[in-house]
């Protein structure tokens, strides 16, 4: 009797293990994928994880000081005399970039390789006798530093005399085709929204316009350039792989949804702060791309060489879209040499050393976590401290407090907050608080709207041993993974231009 009493509540003890501990750990991640919240492609992830990339502006206008070619600017004014793409790759690579993207036709038409359909291009240059191949270079370059290449083919075209009559398109297709067929993996192709006005188009000097609507006829281009490149990430004011911004200072939304509706945009001629802050009713993931300048200008002119952007100006760049959800794109323009110049390099290279020095190292990262709100133990609040995405916060459903509390192992000061979802399963939070407990009461030391992928706020010195995150709304339940607190890196190097 004592014997099967024993038997039967040492079976009962299993299961209950089984049924509270065992199947909640087994549980798959994957049944947090809900109908009717919108998520990413697995590509627009990786995209999303890369945070920080950059742009090369460089091209005929580099030689004429103009930002904008008319289209009738010699072939033969391009001439790097000590081009260096690997100068401008390692110093991407040192400065934490993941990605290049290079102008390889910009509005004036030139184009960096030689394309067999236009002769306005490098093979009527003077650089290398009309021999070389930018894009190859470059393309390779990249891929030797560890940077996934991008290409920016400007589909206004101030040089071709077709442009704005259909025939354009086409050429535009073929142009297309040679850069994404004949370079490898490319892994983002940029569509500019400038289009249409005066030009040179062949010769007749006069201005011409497009229907933004219908010229293009994009939905066909984006099929023709996913059947070539079936990974790619596609800019545009309207993605379908990442979003224009809204602006050209590198400055997200504070509010800035991944979530946009796509249908509602156009190319060229979209409502700019609808860009800045997506939609969460939005039903395409469109993640937004800030593109920035380092300089006054896209092109490199000496003119502005005193005019590199401060370390303090980037650093407000940076927690302006990198910590508003956004990925930021600084453009580094090479000069007339071929090599980007030593200030633009220089603080580059400052940059991402702050960038490193803030953020590597979580000061809660040996916190306990504490909520009431469990899904279960794999998702315990302490998986938020880490620095990985797929580990993360869960509660139980229905429970209206999504609250967690971090104890710190003693007194610790920061003046930086970073939160992050897991965006594998969407963009959920729609408002949320967080608390530091100072003077014997709890306070509130930061608060917004969006979350995503990655949010950082500044608090302000705060000294303390616990810390509370509340999450007051969301579109459906919170997936918190990441919590960190961090001090700015004090780089003591001289952060203006002289
Ligand atoms: C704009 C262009 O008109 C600028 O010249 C530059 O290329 C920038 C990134 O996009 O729309």
């Amino acid at each position: 009797m004592q014997y099967t009493y024993i038997g039967f509540m040492k079976k009962m003890i299993r299961l209950l293990l089984f049924v509270f501990v065992m199947l909640p750990a087994c549980r798959n991640d994957r049944a947090f994928i809900q109908a009717d919240v919108i998520i990413p492609s697995p590509q627009q992830i990786a995209y999303r994880q890369m945070e920080f990339i950059g742009f090369i502006h460089f091209s005929i206008n580099t030689f004429t000081g103009k930002e904008w070619g008319l289209g009738d600017e010699s072939s033969e004014l391009f001439n790097p005399t000590r081009l260096d793409v690997e100068q401008w790759c390692s110093i991407a690579r040192d400065a934490g970039m993941k990605q290049l993207i290079l102008t390889a036709k910009h509005h004036d038409g030139f184009c960096l390789w030689p394309s067999a359909y236009t002769e306005h291009s490098v093979k009527n240059s003077t650089w290398r006798n009309g021999q070389g191949d930018l894009v190859r270079e470059f393309t390779d370059a990249c891929r030797k530093y560890g940077l996934k290449a991008g290409l920016y083919l400007s589909p206004w075209d101030r040089n071709h005399a077709d442009y704005g009559k259909p025939g354009y398109v086409g050429y535009y297709r073929q142009q297309l085709r040679e850069l994404l067929s004949n370079y490898g993996k490319i892994a983002e192709i940029w569509f500019d929204g400038a289009n249409g006005g005066y030009g040179y188009y062949g010769g007749t000097y006069e201005t011409r316009h497009i229907d933004r609507e219908t010229y293009y006829d994009w939905d066909n281009t984006f099929e023709l350039v996913y059947s070539l490149q079936p990974d790619i990430i596609i800019f545009s004011d309207a993605g379908p792989g990442c979003r224009w911004i809204g602006n050209e200072q590198g400055l997200a939304g504070k509010t800035n949804w991944s979530t946009i509706k796509g249908d509602s945009l156009t190319i060229g001629a979209s409502s700019q702060e609808y860009l800045n802050c997506g939609d969460p009713e939005g039903d395409d993931w469109i993640v937004g791309e800030c593109d920035v300048s380092i300089r006054p200008g896209w092109f490199y002119h000496q003119e502005h060489d005193d005019q590199v952007k401060t370390l303090n100006e980037l650093k407000e760049i940076y927690y302006g879209s990198v910590g508003r959800n956004a990925v930021l794109l600084l453009n580094i323009p090479p000069n007339k040499q071929g090599l980007i110049h030593e200030t633009d390099s220089a603080r580059l290279i400052q940059f991402g050393a702050f960038i490193r020095n803030t953020f590597e190292h979580n000061l809660a990262g040996d916190a306990s976590a504490s909520s009431e709100n469990i899904l279960a133990p794999k998702y315990h609040p302490n998986a938020m401290l880490d620095q990985n995405m797929n580990t993360f916060w869960a509660g139980r459903k229905g429970l209206a407090s999504s609250s967690a509390e971090l104890w710190l192992p003693d007194e610790r000061s920061f003046d930086l907050i970073m939160l992050g979802e897991n965006i594998s399963f969407g963009q959920r939070v729609e408002r949320f608080n967080v608390e530091a407990y100072i003077n014997g009461e709890w306070s509130v030391v930061a608060s917004g709207t969006t979350i995503g992928y990655k949010r950082i706020l500044f608090t302000g010195t705060v000294k303390t041993t616990r810390l509370r995150i509340n999450i007051l709304k969301a579109k459906a339940d919170p997936l918190i993974s990441t919590f960190g607190i961090y001090t700015e890196a004090n780089l003591n190097q001289n952060n203006g231009n002289t």
